[in-house]
């Protein structure tokens, strides 16, 4: 038995786990853990009567054997980041960055590193939904030639607090509350409400964390950020600071709330499908990898401390240069092994990279590593997924549970007789550790301020509405009280809207003016691909007993052709007739499926209509799509049957004979198949076929929220 097709990407990495890896079929015999082939691996050895019944006996080693192991499968789940999932892939630079430091894995472009990146939620536990308002981890793990290097990352360039002494005070705070281990996956409760009033630096994260960043669409469709400021030094000694920033080749895209809250039921584990199915499928994720640099000389320059962990360097100061790429190419082939146990730590690093005062980066630096060993204890450096793929050897660090590496030879300290394991010298590739000065932190609000103005007016409904909601869920005034007035340090307008929502007194006067300053690339829409993608976008098309199997087939042909994922769903599996006689056989049928498990839904013309029209998931299906703001199509018959469902004057269908029509997002037309041709897609296009791919381009109609149309999100 093999598991489901993998990319054949061949890198270093792939060959070290071939060591341990083995190919489970069905010629090699069971056997116990030491050794000896099982016979009967379902009855414990027993004393039996003839009756058949009696006690069973301790001896079984191979019953005791099965039991104990069970017993001990688990290992303690991530403190923070416990659900989460992985892939491994090659990360290339197209751009050497040998002015600014001498890492073999930013300067040598003809290497292809081989990578695991690990996504995560963090609030949540291991078994906790995907899709919850949270942020999400994005930790990456390049096994350069020179050792490990892990950037352990978010998908919001901030973070909560200054100081890492703070940590456990935060995640206390926004973890399940300690008397009754209540609410699982959210931080809309009293105990975080009332950490964030205590601590204005959490105010700049907060914004982010309430915006649309904190619900995205897919693992693939988020940017990462290292967050914390590192070093570059160069072979000439000279330092820049960095910040490290991945953006996706698809853009940034985000669900609506309702369909976030919704997919955490019907369908937990989508992320982790979402990502796993696009790379089986060949549709490997990729980032643009980027460095924001400053000289050493400058960190003075600005009114912000830029080694301050709740600060962004606006790219209008500090430009981001790309130049990498990362792309995920090859799922994991055993999660625990390879997902579960994998581990990062800030500190690893590599020669030509090194750390910042950042107080917040120092204190990870001591975190992680010790996480590691409680979690997985003092090898799991060794552990297949986390041994570097370089030679390594460090006679000096060996024992501790679970050592499966031998090391021969006579000693274990330095210095030994032999001269045996030397250090290395910089010329020889050994790390020496930068000088470094230290700073200090203030100011808290300049840049959430920054943030809600470069916002479009969508994300700032969005964003309000992030923070009634988690607010109506404080049930002590103090908590919501306070944070309304707590909003006024940034914005008047926004703080009144929350207030009148949650029930806080409306404050009358801003705390701060507002300066008015917007920014570069903080609102997740300037990162819209310009062109008509719409690669692994999940496309639904509704049938039932009696659908025109002609513009079925041309509109499925169009969306596949351009990498779209394109779903049937129909009245029942078994099979669902056209009018013309032909059989498809439905991906699913209408109750295993619902509309929020999909970006778009195109409705073909016929007489099914008449059947869709009488079931009630097929009807709210479209109600649905539509109040999640999804582009909808629909032809001939389908037609009338998309209107009734919409139900609004506003939004114009096709008349009789008309070819195509666009109304907020719902393309219509007459013609069947002769109207879903598909030439170039660009936003003046005015086929049908052509006008719904490029609505799924970008991702959500939102005009239908800024005019009211839709306000479940
Ligand atoms: Fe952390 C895990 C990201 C601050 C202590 N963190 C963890 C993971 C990510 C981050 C992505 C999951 C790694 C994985 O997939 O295994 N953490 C961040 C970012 C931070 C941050 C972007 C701010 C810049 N973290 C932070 C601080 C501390 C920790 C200040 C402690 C002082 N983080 C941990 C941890 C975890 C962890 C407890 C839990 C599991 C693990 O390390 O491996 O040590």
């Amino acid at each position: 038995m093999t598991t489901k097709a993998r990319s054949t990407v061949a890198d270093s990495k792939v060959a070290d786990m071939q060591h341990d890896t083995i190919e489970i079929n069905n010629k090699q015999h069971m056997t116990t853990d030491y050794g000896i082939k099982i016979s009967d691996p379902d009855h414990w050895l027993r004393v039996v009567n003839d009756k058949n019944t009696g006690p069973s006996l301790l001896e079984d080693q191979i019953a005791r054997e099965k039991i104990m192991r069970f017993d001990h499968e688990r290992i303690p789940e991530r403190v923070v980041h416990a659900r989460g999932t992985g892939a491994f892939g090659t990360f290339k630079l197209f751009e050497s960055a040998e002015d600014v430091t001498s890492a073999g894995v930013l300067t040598d472009t003809s290497r292809e590193t081989p990578v695991f990146l690990r996504f995560s939620t963090v609030q949540g536990s291991k078994g906790s939904a995907d899709t919850v308002r949270d942020v999400r981890g994005f930790a990456v793990k390049f096994y350069t030639s020179e050792g490990n290097w892990d950037i352990v990352g978010n998908n919001i360039p901030v973070f909560f607090i200054q100081d890492a002494i703070k940590f456990p005070d935060l995640i206390h705070s926004v973890k399940p509350e300690p008397h009754n281990e209540v609410p699982q996956g959210q931080s809309a409760h009293n105990n975080f409400w009332d950490f964030v009033y205590m601590h204005s630096e959490t105010t700049h994260m907060n914004y982010w964390q309430m915006s649309d960043r904190a619900i995205p669409r897919s693992y693939r469709m988020m940017q990462g950020f290292g967050v914390n400021t590192y070093s570059l030094v160069n072979k000439e000694g000279k330092r820049h600071f960095v910040k490290f920033i991945f953006t996706p080749e698809l853009g940034v895209h985000s669900f609506v709330w309702d369909e976030a809250l919704k997919i955490c039921g019907q369908d937990p584990d989508f992320h982790r499908k979402d990502l796993m199915d696009a790379i089986d499928a060949g549709h490997f994720p990729r980032w643009k990898f980027g460095l924001q640099l400053l000289p050493e000389e400058k960190l003075d320059d600005f009114d912000f401390d830029p080694l301050d962990a709740t600060k962004v360097w606006p790219e209008e100061l500090v430009p981001i240069r790309y130049i990498g790429q990362l792309e995920l190419n090859r799922n994991v082939d055993e999660f625990f092994p390879q997902t579960e146990q994998a581990a990062f730590c800030t500190s690893h690093i590599v020669p030509g990279i090194d750390f910042s005062d950042d107080p917040l980066l120092q204190g990870r630096n001591f975190s992680y590593f010790d996480t590691q060993i409680s979690r997985l204890g003092a090898n799991w450096e060794e552990l297949p997924v986390n041994r570097p793929v370089c030679p390594y050897m460090n006679m000096v660090n060996r024992d501790g549970a679970m050592r499966h590496r031998i090391s021969k030879g006579t000693v274990n300290y330095w210095p030994n007789r032999f001269q045996a394991n030397p250090p290395a010298t910089p010329a020889q590739g050994g790390f020496t550790s930068y000088p470094d000065k230290p700073n200090g932190f203030k100011e808290h609000y300049n840049q959430a301020q920054t943030f809600y103005n470069s916002l479009s007016p969508i994300e700032k409904a969005h964003l309000t509405k992030a923070f009634s909601f988690e607010l109506d869920h404080c049930d002590d005034p103090v908590v919501y009280k306070r944070l309304c007035e707590r909003l006024t340090d940034t914005s008047l307008e926004l703080a009144q809207a929350v207030a009148q929502n949650v029930g806080g007194d409306t404050p009358k006067k801003a705390n701060r003016s507002n300066h008015g300053k917007k920014a570069k690339g903080l609102s997740q829409l300037e990162y819209m691909p310009k062109t008509a993608v719409i690669d692994t976008r999940r496309i639904a098309i509704l049938i039932a007993d009696g659908f025109d199997y002609a513009s079925y087939t041309a509109i499925k042909e169009a969306l596949s052709a351009r990498g779209a994922f394109v779903f049937t769903i129909g009245a029942q599996r078994q099979g669902v007739v056209s009018q013309t006689g032909e059989k498809v056989v439905p991906d699913h049928f209408f109750n295993g499926m619902r509309s929020t498990l999909f970006d778009a839904t195109f409705v073909p013309g016929g007489k099914h209509v008449e059947t869709l029209a009488k079931n009630g998931v097929a009807k709210f299906w479209i109600t649905e799509s539509f109040a999640h703001l999804k582009p909808i199509a629909a032809v001939d018959e389908a037609v009338s049957f998309v209107q009734k469902r919409v139900g609004l004057d506003e939004v114009v269908v096709a008349k009789a004979g008309e070819k195509s029509k666009e109304s907020y997002g719902v393309v219509t037309g007459f013609g069947g198949k002769d109207v879903l041709g598909v030439k170039d897609v660009t936003a003046e296009s005015k086929g049908l076929a052509e006008k719904f791919i490029w609505l799924v381009s970008r991702h959500r109609c939102w005009e239908r929220e800024l005019d009211g149309l839709a306000d479940q999100v």
